[in-house]
């Protein structure tokens, strides 16, 4: 691929958006049910729009039986009942488009729901067609094919008694691996996927798209201390036909529209996430890569929820910016709906939680590639901490809960704390819009319990205030866009072992940027490089600081000064 800059006319678009993920079901609810919904999405529109995003992410909103939440999916062609109707979403659309914003739908294609009318019908009879949509295995000497242990506890098969074979689930029981080795099924999926694309939707989030392919020899994985199960990573991570069946999937259906895609991929390095974004390779536009985000992960996986370090963080993420620049497209993310929330894991949720939430935003999104802001991070939403396990909804968090404490003898106190800390649930509380009750997000009884600091951190009195979150958020989407070195430059990362400031400059040969992050609530004295001392300061999250030879960073600072 080539290595000068594009023509604005030449430039995909997806390189200049910024992306604004929405969970439906916490977003915004309409008809008091106490679940968010399709006609909620559409009344936050003027809010979006004001924010300066370009193209919103819903996350799974097809026909659903919620084990996940939406990821394990009954209909591809029908609207979940809770959310509205088709017409909803067609109107949803025509209104987000006049708003200038685009829309980018989920597709979840590694697994469907064990309620799609295909694994009805392979269940049922292993003599139809739809029995090989499926993975299905005869036990291997009285026992299951491999030990594998699935991504939300247990193991990845499932007894079917009544044609004594198993089945595949990477995830839940009741979300079944498709089976993408049959050309019929793979089909199906392309069908869908233009069944959409025809109405006029701008893009794809592709769930877990990098495990379709497996190892077709299903090997035993390595034994995981502690359990009497295995990990199977290598062995349905960037499998060995994930590649052709992107392409595929590319001069099928990607090809023939304008679409914004990124594949969610777990486990990808740096050299996959050049295999899936290398635009000469007709694959996607980019990945989610999860190394950042993995950051404290120990034996019990997240719950280990070790200590990190800033070096460490500074390492992973400058590494990827080097290693896809010229020849790939970053994702930069914090926050989604299956993290925690940014300022609370990565900042200072409490005194410091406005200067961190907007250090964290501007240490992201001076960065190469597409950013993507999670709902309620423009406001810097918090972590929740509810007191009863009961008062939990996701399906991981209630099953690791179980197994922490039963399997592997963790306290209450103990599994509390781990759940505190990384629970999805943490990013799935409702949006807190305004300080009424339940935060303005319904009239009803939520389904998941509002974040009892919504009276003071919520939209409507960050959007009152311009120093708040939202605004930092608001100028710096704007700021960003006004700066082709964001878009093009290179990135050097300085001071790599600083324990508390992670800096970096981009440079395009025609401006160069200086880009300061202080993650501490003490005070630090730091040297500017020559060229941007007596600099122009672009963005601070503090009053007027002049870029001196040194500077005393302020808690939590943020900084983009442009050199002379
Ligand atoms: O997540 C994939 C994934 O890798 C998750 O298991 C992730 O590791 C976990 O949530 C972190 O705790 C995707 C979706 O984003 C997630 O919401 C779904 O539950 C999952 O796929 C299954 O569809």
């Amino acid at each position: 691929m080539t290595s000068s800059p594009l023509s604005p006319a030449a430039r995909p678009w997806f390189q200049d958006a910024v992306v604004y993920q929405i969970y439906p079901r916490s977003f915004q609810d309409s008809d008091g049910d106490g679940v968010g919904d399709l006609r909620g999405v559409i009344l936050r529109l003027d809010y979006l729009a004001r924010l300066g995003v370009d193209v919103i992410w819903l996350s799974p909103i097809f026909a659903s039986p919620n084990d996940d939440n939406g990821y394990d999916i009954s209909d591809y062609r029908a609207v979940m009942t809770e959310f509205g109707t088709m017409a909803d979403f067609d109107e949803l659309l025509a209104e987000a488009h006049k708003h200038g914003l685009k829309i980018m739908l989920d597709l979840v294609v590694n697994h469907s729901s064990d309620e799609h009318a295909w694994f009805v019908e392979a269940r049922e009879n292993p003599q139809s067609d739809k029995r090989d949509y499926y993975i299905w295995k005869p036990p291997v000497a009285g026992d299951m094919p491999t030990h594998w242990q699935a991504f939300f506890g247990g193991p990845v098969w499932q007894l079917d008694e009544a044609s004594g074979e198993y089945y595949l689930h990477l995830f839940s029981v009741k979300q079944p691996d498709l089976n993408w080795e049959n050309p019929k099924l793979r089909g199906e999926v392309y069908d869908l996927m233009r069944f959409w694309c025809n109405k006029g939707i701008d893009g794809f989030r592709m769930d877990v798209i990098n495990l379709i392919s497996k190892d077709q020899q299903y090997p035993e994985g390595e034994p995981i201390p502690g359990t009497a199960l295995t990990s199977g990573y290598p062995h349905f991570m960037n499998g060995p036909r994930v590649h052709e069946f992107l392409q595929e999937m590319n001069r099928e259906v990607l090809s023939r529209y304008d679409l914004m895609t990124v594949g969610e991929t777990p486990g990808a390095s740096v050299d996959d996430a050049v295999r899936y974004s290398d635009p000469s390779r007709h694959e996607l536009n980019m990945v989610f890569q999860f190394e950042h985000v993995g950051l404290g992960s120990g034996e019990r996986g997240k719950w280990t929820n070790a200590p990190w370090t800033l070096p460490e963080l500074k390492a992973i993420l400058s590494r990827w910016q080097t290693g896809l620049h010229n020849r790939g497209w970053n994702s930069l993310y914090w926050d989604n709906h299956d993290q925690p929330r940014a300022v609370s894991r990565f900042g200072n949720d409490g005194e410091f939680r406005v200067q961190s939430a907007k250090m964290l935003a501007t240490v992201l999104h001076f960065m190469q590639g597409t950013p993507y802001i999670y709902q309620g991070e423009e406001f810097g939403m918090t972590n929740v901490a509810f007191e009863r396990i009961g008062q939990y909804n996701d399906l991981e968090t209630l099953h690791a809960a179980e197994e922490l404490h039963e399997l592997h003898n963790w306290s209450q106190e103990r599994v509390m704390a781990a759940v505190h800390a990384m629970s999805r649930d943490n990013a799935r509380t409702p949006v807190q819009w305004d300080a009424s009750p339940n935060a303005g997000f319904t009239t009803g009884k939520p389904w998941l319990e509002v974040n009892p600091n919504y009276p003071q951190i919520n939209a409507e009195a960050a959007e009152a205030d311009p120093d708040s979150v939202w605004h930092h958020y608001r100028r710096t989407i704007a700021l960003r866009k006004s700066l082709d070195v964001v878009r093009e430059g290179s990135y050097e990362l300085l001071d790599a072992e600083h324990p508390s400031v992670f800096a970096y400059i981009r440079d395009d040969g025609k401006t160069r940027l200086l880009v300061i992050g202080h993650f501490s609530s003490d005070t630090e004295r730091y040297h500017l490089p020559a060229d941007f001392v007596g600099g122009e300061v672009l963005s601070s999250n503090y009053p007027a600081t002049e870029p001196a030879e040194t500077l005393m960073l302020q808690p939590y600072q943020g900084l983009v000064i442009r050199a002379r």
